[in-house]
Order: C-alpha cells, then sequence, then structure tokens
C-alpha cells in the first residue's frame, strides 16, 4: 500500500460533530461518526474529543487495537501531522494538585511491610475514579470484607521440634513449576491505575517465578502481554466468553498458539454485579440526566463503563457448552468463579483441570460466600462422593479473594488448595509504586512464606496438612473474631446518595 499522506490537524478539526466526527488515537485518524450509537462507553465520551486528540481518554480503557480491530479499514483515515494537532488543554484542578502532592510524598519501599500498606498508600494517591472502580464491590460489600475476615475464622495448629533449617515454599500448579503457591489472578484495566497497566505484573511475574493469569479485559492487548514475557515464563488466560463464539474460538487458539499454559473460564459473571462506588463517582462527574441511558444495541450505559464493556459477555453459557471447549484446545479447563460443592464435583466428572472456588472479589453476587469456606465443603464432600482427596495433580483446587498474608495462603493450602489468586494487592502495588510495587509485593509474601513455614513447623509445601489448622468455625459468619485493624482502616465506607448542591 502506498504512504497515506498525513492528514493535518486542523481539517481533523473540523470534523467535530454527530454528523461527522473524526477522532486521533496514537497519532492516527479514524471516522468513528457511524460508531458513535455503537460505541459500549456510549458516544457522549466520544463526541467530547470529536476533533481532537482522545489518546489520553482511549489508553486506560482500551487496548490499543480495539479501535482497529472494531472500526472497517475505510474509517481508517491515517497518520496526523503531530505538529498541527492541538493540544487537549489539561486543565489540572487543585485536587489533583492535591493528589499528586501526595504522590510525592509516597513512603519509599521499604517502608511497606505489608500488603495492606499498599492499599492505604493506593486510596490515597490514585486517581478517585481508578480508586473506586477497583476498590468497588457488590451492593453493600458484604462478601467484600467476608473473603478477607473468613481466613480470621482459620488458626493454626503448628507442630513443634520440626528441623526447619532450610524451608522451601516452592510448588508446581497445574504441571508448571512457581515460586511459591500464590498466582497474580486477572483484574480488568490496568492502565487505570499506571499506564504500563499489566505489564507492570508481567515483568514482576517474571522477576519472582509467579504465574500471571492475563484477564480478557485488559487494557494492553494480549499480545502485547504476552511479548513482555521472559522465555519460559509461564502466563495462563481468563476468559470471558463471546456470545458470538467464533471470536471466543479466535482467542482460545490464539492464545493457545502463544504458548498460554491454562485456560480460565469465568463462570460467576453472567452479567456484571452493581459496584454503587463506581457507579456513584460517574455520577458526581456527570449530570446524570445527560448519561445516555441505552444506545442503539439497547446496552444500558447510565452505570459505567465496566457494564458497557462487558456486555458482550454471554449470560446464556452453559454446563452443555463445556464439551465444546474440548473440541477447540489443549490447554487445562479451569473453571473460574465456583461456589458450591455440587458445581465443583460437574466440573470433576467432566474431566476438567480444576476450579477456582472465587466469587470474583465480592463484585458479583453480595452474600456469596468466601472461596476459602467454599474449600472446605468441596473437599469433604468430593471425599465423600468420589472418594478423591486434595491436593490433587489431576483435579486442583484454587481459591482467590481477600488473601492478604502468606498465612492466608498457608491454610488454604493446608485445608487442599494447590494454589491462591490474587488480585487487588498487586493492582494496588503498581498504582502506588509501578513494577517496583508489585516486586516488592511478591517479595513481602516470600519473607512471610519463610517465616511462617518456620513458625508452623513445616519444610515444604507437602508438610503443610490439613491437621495444621483448626477450621471448625469457618462457617460461623457470627463468630467473634479480633478487630482487624489495618484492612478496616483501609476499607471505604459505602455513602448514601445526597442532595444535589444549591
Ligand atoms: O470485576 C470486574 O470489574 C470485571 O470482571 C470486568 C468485567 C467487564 C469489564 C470490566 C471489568
Amino acid at each position: 500500500m502506498a504512504a497515506q499522506k498525513a492528514l493535518s490537524g486542523k481539517d481533523v478539526a473540523t470534523h467535530n460533530t454527530r454528523e461527522s466526527c473524526w477522532i486521533i488515537v496514537h497519532g492516527n485518524v479514524y471516522d468513528v461518526t457511524d460508531f458513535l450509537d455503537e460505541h459500549p462507553g456510549g458516544s457522549k465520551i466520544i463526541l467530547k474529543y470529536a476533533g481532537k486528540d482522545a489518546t489520553a481518554e482511549y489508553d486506560p480503557i482500551h487496548p490499543p487495537d480495539a479501535i482497529t480491530t472494531n472500526l472497517p479499514k475505510e474509517k481508517h483515515l491515517g497518520p496526523v501531522e503531530p505538529d498541527t494537532v492541538e493540544k487537549v488543554e489539561v486543565v489540572i484542578t487543585d485536587e489533583e494538585k492535591a493528589r499528586l502532592e501526595r504522590v510525592e510524598n509516597r513512603p519509599p519501599l521499604d517502608e511497606i511491610l505489608n500488603l495492606h500498606d499498599f492499599e492505604a498508600i493506593a486510596r490515597q494517591v490514585m486517581r478517585d475514579k481508578a480508586w473506586a472502580y477497583y476498590s468497588s464491590a457488590a451492593d453493600d460489600e458484604i462478601t467484600n470484607r467476608e473473603n478477607h475476615a473468613a481466613y480470621h475464622r482459620i488458626w493454626f495448629r503448628p507442630k513443634i521440634l520440626v528441623d526447619v533449617t532450610k524451608v522451601d515454599w516452592s510448588t508446581t500448579i497445574l504441571g508448571q513449576r512457581s515460586t511459591m503457591p500464590v498466582y497474580i489472578t486477572a483484574t480488568a484495566l490496568g492502565k487505570l491505575g499506571h499506564p504500563d497497566g499489566e505489564l507492570n505484573l508481567t515483568r514482576a511475574a517474571a522477576k519472582h517465578g509467579v504465574i500471571q493469569m492475563i484477564p480478557t479485559l485488559a487494557s494492553c492487548s494480549f499480545d502485547e502481554i504476552v511479548d513482555a514475557a521472559q522465555p519460559g515464563q509461564v502466563q495462563w488466560l481468563q476468559l470471558y466468553v463471546n456470545k458470538d463464539r467464533a471470536i471466543t474460538k479466535r482467542i482460545v487458539q490464539h492464545a493457545e498458539k502463544r504458548g498460554i499454559k491454562g485456560l480460565f473460564i469465568t463462570v460467576d459473571a453472567p452479567q456484571l454485579g452493581r459496584r454503587e462506588k463506581d457507579m456513584r463517582m460517574k455520577f458526581t462527574d456527570e449530570d446524570p440526566s445527560e448519561v445516555s441511558k441505552s444506545g442503539s444495541d439497547g446496552v444500558d450505559r447510565s452505570q459505567g463503563a465496566a457494564r458497557a464493556i462487558s456486555s458482550f459477555i454471554d449470560p446464556g453459557l452453559k454446563w452443555a457448552d463445556l464439551d465444546w471447549f474440548k473440541t477447540i484446545t489443549r490447554m487445562p479447563l479451569i473453571l473460574k468463579g465456583v461456589q458450591r460443592w455440587e458445581d465443583a464435583l460437574k466440573a470433576y466428572d467432566l474431566g476438567l483441570a480444576g476450579v477456582v472456588l472465587s466469587n470474583h472479589g465480592g463484585r458479583q453476587l453480595d452474600f456469596a460466600r468466601s472461596g476459602i469456606e467454599v474449600l472446605v465443603e468441596v473437599v469433604a464432600k468430593l471425599k465423600e462422593k468420589r472418594g478423591i482427596s486434595f491436593p490433587n495433580e489431576k483435579f486442583q483446587l484454587f481459591v482467590d479473594g481477600g488473601v492478604r498474608r502468606a498465612t492466608d495462603v498457608i491454610k488454604a493450602v493446608a485445608l487442599g488448595a494447590t494454589a491462591v489468586g490474587i488480585g487487588r494487592p498487586f493492582l494496588y502495588a503498581f498504582s502506588s509504586y509501578g513494577q517496583e510495587g508489585v516486586e516488592k509485593a511478591l517479595q513481602i509474601l516470600h519473607d512471610e512464606f519463610e517465616m511462617n513455614m518456620r513458625l508452623i513447623g513445616a519444610e515444604t509445601i507437602k508438610d503443610i496438612t490439613p491437621d495444621m489448622v483448626d477450621c471448625s468455625n469457618i462457617g460461623s459468619h457470627i463468630a467473634a473474631i479480633p478487630e482487624d485493624r489495618l484492612y478496616d482502616a483501609n476499607y471505604e465506607t459505602l455513602q448514601h446518595a445526597k442532595l444535589r448542591e444549591i
């Protein structure tokens, strides 16, 4: 193709209406006039940038290739002469100034002692919208808090006089080596917290030899995240199943070709939960009467960007579909978001490679039980019904939600989990400190493992057995637990609707 002559910024600027709407993203011009009503995030946000450079707004929410893959080729109008583009005026508000000052005043990383610290700092240095999006959870956020609180109902029964001069907490997960029974679980929209988004996780995971689960809705493209991995670095893919199965098939087969070692099919999000902190944030910024209710596709856009961009997820996904996945890939298949033993048993009977006992970080069904509580019943029932014991190489159990300490991980391992997923703490780590923050978070977990393996009397992961914990209170949701000051201080109270300012 002949090199296209670059357009001038002045020309682009004249296409600034609903009737003719051009935008610039990463130095290229796109005619999005016909796309306005199809845009999952609504037309209003595009029209705000009509005729202008939308890159800064576009980047955190879209993978770089979203626009090129979604817009027909004839709407790609080619490059713009960089010097002719009017800079989008960035107004720094007093609030933003104050935030930047707080960023300057972050404590050095060596003063960060635990994963709670990252959350406390992130809450103060992140942009409000990003914090609201990452921290929010469903409805009254009862499950969100229970995820962490459940670990407080499990106590240790340590062994004494075991030679723990050398301790080793490395393990094997789905046949792959990991330096600890922890993986970085999938979380969407990494660039909301840091310009490098998910790549912070990839690079830190490489340094520490842990596995990263790549999210379907990452801010970086899937290929960018795989390209950033080191040779031999293990990555998995979290999959939201598209209503259009041809798209899902393409994603899955591309992932397998790129060396992805496990496919985690999310089954707890046929519809995205209501995260009211996130929703309220949108309403304080925009006049609610102007948030468009629905586009031509009938998607309700009044409930935040996440809900809108998740509209492709198929609420019709069912058990019978799982056989199809076996025909399109040889990757191990794992269901992510199992919440009762009956479903874990079905997954086992279907010959899947495992299940993640998870409630999506408390972001979906409020009053779903914690993964660690479900683990206890799954292990008991699968033993009773199928005579299998855990950990089990053929059918592996994973848990996520509320994990903040190596002791939490050790409890899950004692109860039969192969590994535990951690999500938000790593988001908070890179939102506050970039890649170094994630490295520090992983280092903290290693340090906590070393000490706690010694203190419970376990030399290796195999020595962490069910008799080392007392979980007799796990199902008792009203058991008194000691006050949890670090977590409670971080937890941000929900707010009611407010009167409009007069
Ligand atoms: O929990 C989430 O926020 C999530 O999974 C998601 C789903 C769709 C779009 C953005 C995020």
